[in-house]
């Protein structure tokens, strides 16, 4: 088997194992547990994508010391050298885009197309993470006294853990270490362990464009043995999750109680309202593609369809017949439509919420099961799946599936359907197909989500765009876009008196 270096070449499909250690201060390092687990491929599970290192609280212990010692040189880089780094990452990322794409699909899952987005959404990161290198503005502001000079200034905050999920295995890891970088704070990532390669192919790029030793540092393994370390930390000072409601509490109240940063992504259920006048075929290809793409494995999934009544009938009619004609397999086959779901676990949890769909008096109108027979036998498959005569308080439209489930929902009205948009624990995206314009406005105003869609589906966030959500989907923090900056840096005011006699704000007033 290949041990990886740094200056290992990527090897192909189809070659041999690897196996990747951790990277910590420039360095790849074994486990202090000596254990590893293997990353599989969920279309055919007999390949290894990857032998990995099974980490502990040692590991964690000396990433971050390695973090720490690195902080006090990357703090004085200035930010526009900082961003020039990134921006030549981005370089070289168009360069392998497709190697890494591929490499994707086989640990993913999900088809080409959308695995060059994922790489894509980096390049896309890193482009605009380079440019806030030379902005990263801050308010200068009068000071109510003579003399005297103010303003505030973004600071980096020291050690940053990042904890990412396995959906977008490059291009959420990109969300979170590049304005981290960019703000000159430094980094622990604990990649999902379903997909650790995408996130080394990331950093072995930052790397070659010339991040320093320790600025980044990789430590593989399980949430259950590498949470606590990265979430208690005293020397982190900020951690950002992407992941389940239920891990972000756990995340949420460990890093409360050192008062770190903490940024929480969470769980979606987002709807998609259809009204009478919209353009249903339309309507159907953002369906089709909101609710299926990513086998429907996206935070920002259509998971809830809410048809008005006149279209209804039509508009499940058509969309079952397409769900029907989608083909389903290996990723890496550019005909496939939709991969299997990420392993064995989620494969389950899917399969169950059809049960419950069923049990719930919802009327299966396709799909529910899964597909293990010939070409599938070795891969965690399914039917795409379509509920109809859904109702809103049903488990199916109320719990998130992260699978390729969707439930229909009939409704009467565009005052219907925004309260059975909004009744559910989250709040993440939202999208309305109508042609009528006050009708879109008042939706705009009034789908409490982080974000909103006209005439297209809930997916396809642009990165420097506030990405995130309400209630049980975050706790206010934004990904993307300047929202990113102000999370990994800490204002700091600065008040330069130059009158050259105490000054006493409040108290000295000139006349
Ligand atoms: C996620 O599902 O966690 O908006 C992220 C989108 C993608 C990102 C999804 N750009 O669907």
């Amino acid at each position: 088997m290949a041990t990886d270096t740094l200056s290992a070449p990527m090897l192909g499909e189809a070659s041999r194992t690897r196996v990747l250690k951790n990277f910590i201060d420039g360095e790849w390092v074994e486990a202090s547990t000596g254990e590893t687990f293997e990353d599989r491929n969920p279309a055919d599970t007999r390949e290894v994508v990857g032998i990995f290192q099974k980490s502990g609280r040692q590991d964690v212990e000396d990433a971050v010391q390695a973090a720490r010692r690195a902080f006090t040189k990357w703090r004085l880089v200035p930010a526009p050298r900082r961003a020039e780094i990134v921006y030549a990452a981005a370089e070289i990322l168009l360069e392998r885009k497709e190697e890494y794409a591929r490499d994707m699909t086989r640990e993913m899952g999900k088809i080409l197309k959308e695995t060059r987005g994922d790489v894509q959404e980096a390049i896309d990161t890193a482009y605009y993470m380079a440019g806030e290198g030379r902005r990263m503005f801050g308010p200068t502001t009068p000071s109510e006294l003579p003399n005297k000079f103010a303003m505030a200034v973004r600071q980096p905050l020291g050690v940053c853990a990042m904890i990412t999920p396995w959906n977008f295995p490059m291009a959420i890891p990109s969300w979170k270490l590049l304005p981290a970088i960019v703000c000159g704070n430094t980094c622990v990532i604990k990649p999902a362990q379903d997909t650790p390669l995408s996130t080394f192919n990331l950093v072995r790029t930052l790397t070659d464009a010339g991040v320093p030793k320790g600025v980044i540092n990789i430590v593989t393994g399980f949430g259950s043995a590498l949470g606590s370390p990265l979430t208690e930390h005293p020397e982190i000072r900020a951690v950002s999750l992407t992941g389940s409601s239920e891990v972000g509490r756990i995340v949420g109240t460990a890093a409360a109680q050192s008062f770190k940063h903490c940024s929480l992504e969470l769980g979606g259920k987002n709807p998609m309202i259809v009204l009478d006048d919209a353009n249903l075929d339309l309507a159907l290809e953002g369906a089709l593609w909101g609710a299926f793409g990513t086998t429907g494995q996206r935070c920002t999934a259509t998971s809830r369809i809410i048809v008005q009544k006149g279209v209804y009938g039509q508009f499940a009619h058509r969309l079952v017949e397409r769900a029907k004609a989608l083909k389903i397999g290996n990723g890496l086959d550019e005909a496939v439509d939709m991969g299997p779901a990420i392993n064995e676990a989620q494969l389950n949890t899917d399969l169950k919420y059809v049960d419950i769909g069923k049990a719930e008096g919802a009327k299966l109108l396709c799909g529910g099961n899964r597909l293990d027979g010939g070409e599938y036998k070795h891969g965690w498959f399914m039917e795409p799946t379509v509920f109809g005569e859904v109702a809103p308080k049903m488990r199916i439209a109320q719990e998130e599936i992260f699978g390729p489930v969707v439930s229909l929902i009939p409704c009467d009205s565009l005052e219907e359907a925004i309260p059975i948009a909004n009744d559910i624990p989250y709040g993440l995206s939202s999208a309305l197909y109508t042609r009528d314009v006050n009708k879109a406005f008042s939706a705009m105003r009034d789908l409490y989500a982080g974000i909103t869609y006209i005439n297209a589906p809930t997916i396809g966030a642009e990165v420097h765009l506030p990405f995130g959500g309400v209630k049980a989907t975050g706790n206010g923090h934004r990904e993307g876009g300047i929202g990113a900056i102000d999370f990994y840096t800490e204002w700091k005011a600065v008040y330069v008196d130059y009158s050259d006699r105490l000054q006493r704000a409040q108290i000295d007033r000139p006349e």
